[in-house]
């Protein structure tokens, strides 16, 4: 398991710039994969030309619920100096009610009325689904949470599971943002190198994750590493709308292409299924990982927001130093 130690060595070689560019790195490294990947959700494959000539076509690079809603996670954070689990659910409520057309999962607006009328933050979640949500909504918008408990592992994860809980009950939502969001503070606490070790990356979460299903497909993600066939990729790690099936898919798609975040994102749309969400998640991760710099200007340049994302970037690593 990663210490105290391990952390204070990192810090002391990381200038603080590093570190302000990995808060910038993960929050634009979703937006820019979401935005990227919007056009394609739910293709069957999608071809790197098709991606990028769709992209290079756009003005605005527009991004949906992914990014909404991990813009609300970094305002509640800012607001409350930490998590605060019914400020975090008022703010998701309040951003749904201002723009409500992001492409949002049929669950959250179900939840955020429920909360509007009164039901407590922490119950609202369970009335879906019989026994709670395990699609991929809390797992997606987790990267303000990743980046900002980098050092304080524990309280990661007890307050990845909390701000699941707002919209997601089951344990499967729960442990996918949990997941998600250690792999994003790993990430940030790693300085980019080339002697990077996938194996020490992927022990890290195997040892982290709690359900079969999760310890199950990381046990996969070493061999597949070799693989060619993205049919064979899809097959055995998902590329779905549930956790399961697309949070140990964008660890893939960042491991397979640790050193590029362009690399990384657009294979993670050309598997195809939930390609928004999987490309946010593979770009949280790569971003924490190299930093903003690694982001293509041409994709930053087009973001829809971006000075309001650096912002909030900004000010969750000012509360830090
Ligand atoms: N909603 C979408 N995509 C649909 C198309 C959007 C279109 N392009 C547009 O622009 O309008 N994408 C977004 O939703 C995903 C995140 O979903 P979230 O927030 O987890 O929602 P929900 O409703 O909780 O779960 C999603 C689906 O998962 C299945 N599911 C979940 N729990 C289940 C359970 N216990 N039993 C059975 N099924 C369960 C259901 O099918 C849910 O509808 C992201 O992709 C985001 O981009
Ligand atoms: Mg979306
Ligand atoms: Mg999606």
């Amino acid at each position: 398991m990663y210490n105290e130690l391990s952390h204070k060595i990192a810090e002391a070689r990381m200038g603080e710039w590093t570190f302000v560019s990995k808060f910038l790195g993960s929050l634009l490294g979703t937006a820019v994969g979401d935005a990227l990947g919007a056009p394609f959700e739910g293709w069957y494959r999608v071809g790197l030309e098709e991606i990028e000539s769709v992209t290079e076509r756009r003005d605005i690079l527009v991004y949906t619920d992914d990014t909404h809603m991990m813009i609300g996670v970094a305002e509640s954070l800012i607001r409350c100096k930490g998590f605060d689990g019914e400020d975090m659910a008022q703010t998701f409520v309040r951003n749904y009610e201002l723009d409500p057309f992001r492409g949002y999962g049929p669950g959250p607006p179900r939840i955020f009325r429920l909360i509007r009328s009164g039901e407590p933050w922490d119950k609202a979640a369970q009335r879906l689904y019989g026994g709670g949500s395990y699609g991929n909504g809390s797992a997606m918008r987790v990267a303000p949470i990743g980046v900002f408990y980098h050092d304080s592992l524990d309280r990661l994860g007890e307050v990845a599971y909390k701000s699941s809980q707002i919209t997601h009950a089951h344990s499967l939502g729960q442990e996918g943002a949990a997941l998600q969001a250690y792999a994003i503070a790993l990430a940030t606490n790693l300085e980019p190198s080339s002697s990077f070790s996938r194996s020490d990356f992927l022990a890290k979460l195997s040892t982290y994750a709690k359900e079969d299903i999760y310890r199950q497909r990381l046990s996969r993600v070493a061999t597949l590493l070799t693989e060619q066939d993205k049919a064979k990729i899809v097959a055995e790690l998902g590329n779905g709308i549930e956790a399961f099936n697309s949070v140990p898919t964008a660890i893939y798609s960042f491991l397979l292409h640790h050193d590029s975040f362009s690399k990384a994102v657009l294979y993670a749309i050309s598997l195809g299924g939930d390609t928004d969400t999987i490309a946010a998640m593979t770009g949280a991760i790569s971003g924490a990982y190299l930093g903003i710099e690694s982001i293509p200007d041409s994709w930053k340049g087009k973001l829809e927001n971006k000075p309001y994302i650096e912002e909030l970037a900004k000010k969750l690593w000012s509360l830090k130093s």
